[in-house]
């Protein structure tokens, strides 16, 4: 049977044909799944952190590296970035979800994750040169927090963070936040950046950052999911918006429309069906090469070309 939504895909995001990329069934060791990947362009190979969930259900993070970022992956053979639970309590749940940046004139990248305290999700961070060592910093957001990025360079002398605080009230909104941070470890001037909608629309009442923002010459590209919730689930879709290139806090562009979400029998049928859900995204000339959990079970690739997302973008409202 042909899927009945193939008429809804998308015209800016094609999937990679051999999509999935990454499956539990590839791994060196005995995993449950592998999805929501961080990403970032390392010397000549594009290297995914990858989140992946053992059979205990606690997640750590395990790298993969491939020449071309689509095919011949070498995946480390055992977790690469585990929970450390003695120095770093939030940790004892496991560590998800990672975004990874470059930072401008530095030799670090900085790898912003989910931790799964024993009062929820928070936002902590670690830094690393080499993929091999890492420096932690431990929790920089409490709890409930996630879906958290920092930008590669400073605004006004000040790190800035988004991140997605959860409010007690499903009502209130989930919304995409920012903060600010002289040293990457305190952080104040929190403020609502981009709120999620309401009613009946694809991203009412929870929204949360995709892959790190992403600069061009129009603003920071932020790719972002919305979370509809329906009388069968979940839905996790993605939409784009654009940021001021020097003062993150405006939004100038916000595009009413998803641009991608779950199609493919991948994404629609896993531990948890009809989720898209990228952390990463490489560029490569005109090519964005988003990577992406599909159905927290494996990962898979969707490309586009910067320009089209650009000019799709720039158009809307
Ligand atoms: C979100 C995060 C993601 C996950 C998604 C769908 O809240 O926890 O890690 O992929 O839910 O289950």
């Amino acid at each position: 049977m042909s899927n009945p939504q193939t008429h809804q895909e998308s015209i800016l995001f094609k999937r990679y044909k051999n999509n999935p990329v990454l499956t539990p069934g590839m791994w060196p060791y005995r995993v449950n799944s592998v999805f929501n990947a961080g990403a970032i362009q390392f010397g000549k190979k594009i290297l995914l952190l990858v989140r992946v969930e053992d059979m205990k259900g606690f997640s750590h993070l395990c790298k993969a590296e491939s020449k071309d970022g689509f095919t011949n992956w070498k995946i480390d053979t055992g977790p690469s970035l585990s929970p450390k639970v003695g120095d770093y309590p939030e940790e004892k749940y496991g560590i998800e979800d990672p975004r990874i940046v470059k930072l401008e004139n530095d030799k670090r990248y900085v790898i912003v994750y989910t931790s799964y305290s024993e009062s929820g999700p928070l936002v902590s961070l670690a830094t690393t040169e080499d993929f091999e060592t890492y420096r932690r910093y431990g929790a920089i957001m409490p709890p409930d927090d996630k879906d958290a990025s920092l930008f590669p360079r400073m605004f006004k002398g000040r790190w800035a963070l988004l991140h997605r605080p959860s409010p007690t009230s499903y009502l209130l909104g989930a919304n995409i936040w920012i903060s600010f941070s002289p040293d990457l470890k305190h952080w104040g001037d929190h403020a609502i950046l981009l709120p999620a909608r309401k009613g009946s629309w694809w991203d009412a009442y929870k929204v949360g950052l995709g892959p790190p923002p992403i600069e061009t010459p129009e603003g920071w590209l932020i790719i972002y999911h919305g979370v509809k919730t329906t009388a069968a689930g979940s839905l996790y879709r993605l939409g784009l918006a654009m940021l001021d290139l020097d003062d993150p806090c405006k939004v100038i562009r916000r595009c009413e429309d998803w641009v991608f979400g779950p199609n493919e029998y991948y994404e629609r049928v896993g531990d948890v069906p009809d989720v898209t859900f990228p952390c990463g995204v490489v560029i490569k000339g005109d090519e964005l090469i988003m990577y992406y959990g599909a159905a927290d079970t494996s990962i898979a690739i969707a490309t586009a070309s910067m320009k089209e997302v650009l000019a799709y973008v720039m158009k809307s409202k």
